[in-house]
């Protein structure tokens, strides 16, 4: 199972909205195949795998990461050709929770006298799909929170200075965050201060669809982002739009999105909503501190990762990660469960799950 894991991580962005997925076939205790899902569309790992035998599967054991399928989708249904090639016993991680499977695959796989064992190295397995599991069950992307800050809890210098707060390794590594994900957004006021790309700067690497939170249409077109809109999907969501500014950025290759709330500012659920039905499947949100804390009042994220750093800025104007009005009381503060810690040379990544999803205190105040 850990070597499907790792096979299935070989889709890392380019399967959503579907699940990565990775499939081992052993028989007289020898690996006999193996595969993974490399794309939507394509074929399944169970498929892939099965079809890359080096002998005879019939009587053997497959091991897979995701319940296998029953449905016909934009492609047929992995328990037939499980049944078909007469596999004995079939070792499952995750359960699928879309609805057409839920269940059914390892029911129909049971029915037909297969060895069913569910649950194994489930942790794991679930660890390669929360995008997923969210999307398939809410239509809506699973987003993420994600900021680099030094110890003293700062995203920058008091002069704006950020340049850079993380070692080489932690910036390795949001590059690799950034292929993960369907969408990346960040702030217009982060936007006008550093003027990024938002791109992902790894080789052969699935490139996020570059969103830019900007309730006036400030973007200049003079921007990284206005001047590469055309190499890289890139939406400006806004409030207001005048007719010209939005046709002057859709000249440029950008979409624009008037997604504005009751408050004059962009509607944040309303967003992850069209995300959804655009069939983006997650998102990532790079800041800065005036949007991270509008999206926790939206009550629109389900996970952070903040990377800390071993410096120490001070400054009582220097920037922090969330901004905005803030809570109240520590009691109405977001609470953030399910911790995980990963070293990247002298920094550390932290993440979390934001715990109790809408019910929380501070996004319904
Ligand atoms: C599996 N193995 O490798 C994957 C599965 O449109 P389709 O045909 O690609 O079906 C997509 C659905 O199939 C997806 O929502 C999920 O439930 C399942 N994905 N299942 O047995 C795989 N990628
Ligand atoms: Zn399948």
């Amino acid at each position: 199972m850990r070597r499907a894991i790792a096979l299935a991580r070989r889709g890392m962005g380019w399967t959503a909205p579907n699940p990565m997925v990775g499939a081992v076939i052993v028989k007289d205790g020898k690996i006999i195949g193996e595969g993974w899902h490399p794309r939507c569309g394509e074929l399944h790992a169970e498929r892939r795998a099965l079809s890359n035998c080096s002998t005879d599967p019939a009587g053997a054991t497959l091991y897979v990461t995701l319940e296998p399928c029953c449905h016909y989708g934009r492609t047929p249904p992995c328990t037939e050709i499980i049944l078909e090639k007469k596999i004995a016993r079939v070792v499952i991680g995750s359960r699928d929770p879309n609805p057409k499977v839920a269940g059914k695959g390892a029911a129909i796989l049971r029915e037909h006298g297969v060895q069913v064992e569910e649950d194994f190295l489930r942790r794991e397995c679930d660890e390669l799909n929360p995008e997923f599991f969210h999307y398939i069950t809410t239509g809506r992307p699973y987003v993420v929170m994600k900021y680099a800050m030094t110890l003293d809890g700062k995203i920058a210098a008091r002069t704006g200075a950020s340049k850079w707060i993380t070692g080489e390794a932690a910036r390795r590594h949001v590059h690799a965050l950034r292929g993960r994900y369907a969408a990346i957004m960040a702030g217009i006021g982060t936007v006008l201060a550093d003027d990024p790309l938002l791109n992902c700067r790894i080789d052969g690497a699935h490139q996020p669809v570059r969103i830019i939170c900007d309730s006036a249409l400030r973007l200049p077109e003079s921007s990284q982002l206005c001047r590469t809109a055309s190499e890289y999907r890139t939406v400006a969501v806004c409030a207001s739009a005048p007719a010209e500014r939005r046709e002057r950025l859709e000249s440029l290759g950008m979409e624009v999105w008037p997604l504005g709330g009751s408050d004059g500012r962009v509607d944040l659920r309303a967003l992850v909503s069209r995300l959804g039905e655009e069939g983006l499947s997650s998102l990532l949100i790079e800041g800065g501190g005036t949007l991270h804390e509008a999206a926790l009042r939206a009550g629109v994220v389900n996970h952070v990762c903040a990377y800390i750093a071993p410096k120490l800025l001070g400054g009582r104007e220097a920037k922090t990660p969330v901004e905005g009005l803030g809570a109240a009381s520590p009691a109405e503060g977001a609470q953030l469960a399910g911790m995980k810690m990963t070293a990247l040379g002298e920094d550390i990544l932290l993440e979390y799950d934001i715990a109790g999803g809408m019910n929380n205190v501070y996004w319904n105040c």
